[in-house]
């Protein structure tokens, strides 16, 4: 990290400390006034990070019709240049990458290199997308036609896309949204999280300045119900790509069939009750490694992140006591040191769910260890990261959303229960499995209802273009964010047949 770091620190430094950002809603290219709320730093309440105002209720219906009236023209943009304007963002990315580390690190709370990650993420949707785009210009038909017959199929955009993101990725999930809805023909309207708008803004101010049509994109910051539910209720919506919690999620899909308007897609990607499964031939040194990166990275604010350990029970004792051993030489503190391994968590409402959840663990479970927290921390919002031993997943009704780690021992004899358990959740986005019984991973990975599943590594998952993300069930619809089919359910396709001999 040092050597990561060092080429860009001096970009870096004049967005810290004082520093502050103006942000809002932006339609058809115009920084609009709304709402004004203070933004603060989640590793220290008193430090503002700058001013963010909501859109009105106009603003949002504006921003609809600009969007709707910008589509054709869009919609009809050759694939290669609406491309070409996402590659000129790429660019501008990390020409910007210093601010762009300081707000995701100040607004977010997220460590150097967790910043410096978001926003390599970005620029890796932002190459990639245009990339897969050229699959959606007019191709033949895989299969043979009849005799004397040509066929292709056309895709288009849908029309008005509405993209809803989350905090936790607030750059990388965000532009992979954004960026995938434009390529694919669509405008857009983009809601940021409420507690990430600058990092929005910044990216769409960017986007302007490649001199892409204001039309195509507006952004809204906002709340969920006021700014966010119109966007998926309104009849001038073809689609929805949303990433967040399981019951917003829900709550969207009921929405969006409830309107007198066309079926549209909804894309999307929500929560997990994420379990690593370890065998007693599993080697425990690295078991540990991987259990505290995938359970503590990014504070276990990752949808992918392991909630669930399960031990077989002979190797248990030996694999906890390393984990107890491991977990106190963690880190824990203000995310701008790179020494610090687990830094806070969003805000005051996360941290209290979280410490409500320990307390009750506390009193229903048997707690392993608690990282005690360091004064450095008492000026944010930090959780202690924890762990127990638990009886069994069905224990957790919910996700959380935090560095909060559920251990349970299995017997040998009781491994298929143990995935039908974990199935039985609903969620099914990762699971993880440490094993040197190649018949056994092969075993779990057939039973296990997961989108991805990582053996004997860290299941902190998702590579552009390498390893595809996204989960089934409960986790979310598909198609996987950063594969080759995620464009396609962003468009309408048509097949053409004509009559040549
Ligand atoms: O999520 P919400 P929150 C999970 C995680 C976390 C919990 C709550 O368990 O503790 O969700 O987080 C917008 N119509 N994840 O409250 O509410 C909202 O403004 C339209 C997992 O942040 O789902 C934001 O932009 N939009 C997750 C986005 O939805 C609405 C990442 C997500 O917010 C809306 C984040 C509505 N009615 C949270 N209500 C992951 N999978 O990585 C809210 N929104």
């Amino acid at each position: 990290i040092e050597s990561e770091w060092q080429p860009f620190q001096d970009s870096v430094v004049p967005f810290m400390g004082e520093y502050q950002w103006q942000a809002g809603p932006i339609v058809n290219g115009q920084r609009l006034k709304g709402d004004t709320h203070e933004i603060t730093a989640p590793y220290d309440r008193n430090e503002s990070v700058g001013h963010v105002d909501w859109a009105t209720a106009e603003q949002v219906n504006n921003a609809l019709d600009i969007a709707a009236q910008a589509y054709p023209t869009w919609r009809d943009t050759e694939v290669s240049q609406r491309g070409k304007y996402l590659l000129d963002l790429a660019d501008k990315l990390e020409a910007n990458l210093g601010e762009l580390v300081a707000i995701c690190h100040r607004e977010a709370g997220k460590t150097i290199h967790d910043s410096i990650d978001e926003v390599r993420e970005a620029v890796d949707f932002l190459r990639y997308y245009p990339e897969q785009a050229k699959a959606l210009q007019t191709e033949p038909l895989a299969y043979q036609g009849f005799d004397g017959q040509a066929q292709s199929v056309t895709y288009q955009g849908r029309g008005v896309f509405t993209c809803i993101s989350p905090w936790n990725f607030p750059l990388a999930i965000f532009l992979g949204q954004v960026g995938a809805a434009l390529v694919a023909g669509n405008t857009v309207v983009a809601k940021p999280a409420e507690q990430t708008s600058i990092i929005a803004y910044r990216a769409i101010e960017l986007l302007l300045d490649t001199g892409i049509p204001a039309g195509v994109i507006q952004l809204l910051p906002g709340s969920g119900p006021v700014v966010g539910a119109p966007l998926t209720e309104d009849t001038r919506i073809a689609g929805v790509a949303f990433t967040g919690s399981t019951p917003t999620a829900q709550r969207i899909t009921r929405t969006l069939a409830e309107r007198d308007a066309d079926p549209v897609p909804v894309i999307a990607e929500t929560g997990g009750q994420n379990a690593m499964l370890v065998d007693s031939t599993a080697l425990p040194e690295q078991v540990v490694r991987d259990v505290l990166r995938s359970a503590f990275a990014s504070a276990g604010q990752r949808c992918s992140a392991l909630r669930v350990l399960y031990i077989q029970e002979d190797i248990a004792d030996r694999v906890i006591g390393l984990i107890k051993g491991a977990m106190a030489e963690l880190s824990v503190g203000r995310p701008e040191r790179l020494s610090t391994d687990v830094g806070p968590v969003i805000d005051q409402t996360a941290k209290d769910k979280l410490l409500a959840h320990i307390e009750q663990m506390k009193r229903s479970g048997k707690l392993v260890t608690q990282v005690p927290l360091s004064e450095d921390c008492d000026k944010g919002t930090f959780v202690p990261p924890t762990a127990f031993e638990i009886r069994s997943i069905d224990q957790l009704s919910e996700e959380h959303f935090g560095p909060i780690l559920h251990i349970v021992r299995y017997r040998a004899d009781a491994l298929d229960k143990v995935i039908d358990d974990i199935n039985q959740t609903g969620f099914g986005l990762t699971m993880g499995v440490h094993s040197r019984n190649e018949t056994t991973c092969a075993h779990i990975e057939h039973r296990a209802r997961v989108g991805n599943c990582y053996v004997n590594r860290d299941q902190v998952g998702a590579v552009v273009g390498v390893q595809p993300f996204g989960g089934r069930g409960l986790s979310g619809t598909g198609p996987k964010a950063g594969g080759p089919h995620y464009l396609y359910r962003f468009t309408q396709a048509s097949v053409n047949v004509q009559q040549v001999g």
